[in-house]
């Protein structure tokens, strides 16, 4: 599997435990490691998802600056030529997805100047690096973490998530497809019903029934390739990112192969 890797600049003030010690950081920044199937939305992104149970670790990359990701995805980075040794990664700091919750961040392409890291449930361990970026125009799960957050201050209170970091932020619309409009997400969320992050089997049905469209019959509306199917403009986004420094690929193993070897 090919994922792109979205680096997403924390920005300052840090959290409490962000803030490691001035010999470790040496002006250096500090990126949140999101993996994405798709480079074209992120014009969309609106926030960032960790799970608040899940354990990150933040490393070093080998050009100094520091990255936070899952301990799985650390590894296989190191492997990938990421890290000053192969196979080797130098940890900073272990860190709980609480301790990052309310990072702000600056991420690359989107149209919204600054987002902010937020909780998300259905994040799993096994995959990508524990880092989403949220694009709740087009992804049903983003979607509808969106909306538990936005619609239930219980939940926010809970993650100390303040209204500044959620209330002010709406889906974007930046691809059209035929039958679903420019929101497609908010469309099928809408005609299932979903009413939260939790609903899985109602939520599968959502991407199953937007995935194929998207890549085939979508249209991307904003941008510098305005006008072209998603299908042509994945890998120019893509190479866009990775060249400009703001992304990485990333190839993760099969998950078979993770099993057998424990
Ligand atoms: C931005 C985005 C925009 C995504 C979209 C999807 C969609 P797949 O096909 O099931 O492999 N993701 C990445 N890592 C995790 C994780 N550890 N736990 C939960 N979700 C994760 O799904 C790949 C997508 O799942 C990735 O692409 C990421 O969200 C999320 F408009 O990034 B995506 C219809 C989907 N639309």
């Amino acid at each position: 599997q090919e994922y792109t890797l979205i680096k997403m600049k924390v920005i300052k003030p840090y959290p409490e435990k962000l803030n490691f010690n001035k010999k470790t950081m040496k002006n250096k920044s500090i990126f949140l490691i999101a993996a994405t199937l798709r480079p074209e939305t992120m014009y969309g992104q609106t926030n960032c998802w960790v799970h608040p149970d899940l354990e990150y670790v933040a490393f070093k990359l080998n050009d100094g600056s520091i990255c936070i990701s899952t301990e799985r995805a650390a590894k296989n980075m190191s492997y990938q030529g990421f890290t000053n040794k192969n196979g080797e990664y130098e940890i900073i700091a272990k860190l709980k997805g609480q301790n990052i919750l309310g990072a702000k961040l600056r991420a690359p392409l989107s149209f919204n100047e600054v987002i902010y890291t937020l909780p998300m449930l259905s994040i799993k361990s096994d995959k990508g690096t524990g880092v989403v970026t949220s694009v709740p125009s087009d992804s049903p799960d983003d979607y509808a973490a969106f909306i538990d957050l936005k619609k239930k201050p219980a939940f926010r209170e809970k993650y100390n998530i303040t209204d500044e970091m959620i209330l002010p932020y709406e889906p974007i619309p930046i691809i059209e497809i035929p039958g679903f409009g420019n929101l497609c997400a908010v469309a099928v969320y809408n005609e299932l019903k979903i009413q939260s992050q939790n609903d899985k089997d109602k939520l599968q049905i959502a991407k199953e029934r937007i995935y194929l469209k998207a890549f085939y019959e979508g249209v991307v509306i904003v941008g510098e390739f305005k006008g072209q199917k998603v299908q042509d403009v994945k890998k120019c986004l893509q190479k866009k990112l990775v060249e400009s420094n703001e992304a990485f690929l990333y190839y993760e193993p099969e998950k078979t192969i993770m099993s057998r070897s424990g």
